[in-house]
């Protein structure tokens, strides 16, 4: 007797328990997902930044086939594990235009391999084979050091990786960084036989299906002092919302020296392949500065592209708008 009443109380709180439970879930249901925690954006470290640059020319000019190719490239991957990144090494062979076959490594990082919202960013780690600008004077057959050609796109996104490592959001980040990109044949004439690693990458995206990055930022010569980078022109016309937003924020955010509001030159880049070839909107941040016979730098594709060149405002300007960007778009903010 006493048990049968025991057990009649118990069913009574549990039938009592019950419908608060079913109540809860449907309130959930009803208002879709909970909200994202909301993570502050971190602050760019430019020193660090900076230092990733100089790690990079240590290894001297980061040319495919070549021993310093290989201990960057070691270095690279060692450097987005220790950050928490899930690295994949896209190895392929590329056919340069002088006929060599180049061992080359797009080096992929990936935050929140899982995450379905993804974000692209680029840069590329390899520097040219040769000093061939027109304005080059000396050993012009010898490979560059390419500090701001490759050393600082590459620097600014690790400096990234070590700050989505330490301030983890939710969002899913693809940090791609191409190679051979600089082996092509200067003149202008043969764009196609630069970017072999966005071309490879373009035909062989290691994401599919919903998980394919909504939209891409390429990051080309972003370290150098007094830089200018005006608004390229195949990102304004495969990406034009994208352009518009960044610029606005780095605007907003005090950095409008550096992104002008201006048009600039077209420019076969990386973010080309990505756009036509994986279809995802890609922008390029690219120095061109105003008044120079080459459209770049004059250190461009010279010796002159060491850390000389480097400075560490550019560098900051640049990583706190891509912290930004993918902090803000993990809140709801951009
Ligand atoms: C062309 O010059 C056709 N594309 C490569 C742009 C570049 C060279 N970026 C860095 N070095
Ligand atoms: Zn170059």
């Amino acid at each position: 007797m006493k048990q049968r009443m025991t057990l009649a109380l118990f069913s009574a709180v549990l039938l009592a328990l019950l419908p608060a439970c079913e109540s809860d879930t449907e309130k959930t249901e009803a208002q879709g997902p909970p909200p994202v925690e909301k993570v502050a954006v971190p602050r760019f470290d430019r020193d660090s930044a900076y230092t990733y640059v100089e790690k990079q020319v240590s290894f001297g000019p980061r040319v495919p086939n070549t021993d310093a190719h290989r201990q960057a490239k070691n270095w690279l991957v060692e450097q987005f594990e220790s950050f928490g990144a899930k690295v994949i090494e896209q190895d392929f062979e590329a056919n340069a235009y002088t006929g060599e076959a180049l061992q080359a490594t797009n080096i992929i990082a990936q935050f929140n391999p899982d995450a379905k919202k993804r974000v692209l960013l680029g840069a590329h780690w390899d520097s040219r084979p040769f000093a061939d600008s027109p304005l080059s004077e000396e050993r012009k057959e010898e490979p560059i050091l390419g500090a701001d050609d490759g050393g600082s796109g590459v620097a600014v996104l690790l400096e990234v990786a070590r700050q989505l490592g330490q301030h983890p959001i939710g969002l899913g980040v693809d940090i791609v960084l191409f190679d051979a990109e600089d082996y092509g044949e200067s003149g202008g004439n043969n764009p196609d036989s630069y970017a072999l690693g966005s071309q490879y990458w373009s035909r062989n995206v290691h994401l599919s299906g919903d998980q394919r990055p909504q939209y891409g930022i390429l990051l080309d010569m972003v370290g150098s002092k007094g830089a200018r980078f005006p608004k390229e022109y195949f990102s304004a016309q495969f990406a034009p919302r994208l352009l518009n937003k960044v610029w606005k924020l780095a605007q907003s955010m005090g950095y409008s020296n550096y992104f002008v509001d201006a048009q600039g030159g077209a420019i076969t880049d990386d973010h080309y392949y990505v756009n036509t070839i994986a279809r995802i909107p890609m922008i390029d941040i690219i120095n061109r500065p105003v008044d120079t016979q080459t459209g770049f730098g004059d250190y461009w594709h010279t010796h002159e592209d060491d850390m000389d060149v480097i400075d560490r405002r550019t560098l900051r300007a640049v990583g706190q708008v891509v912290l930004a960007v993918l902090y803000r778009e993990h809140n709801g903010d951009f």
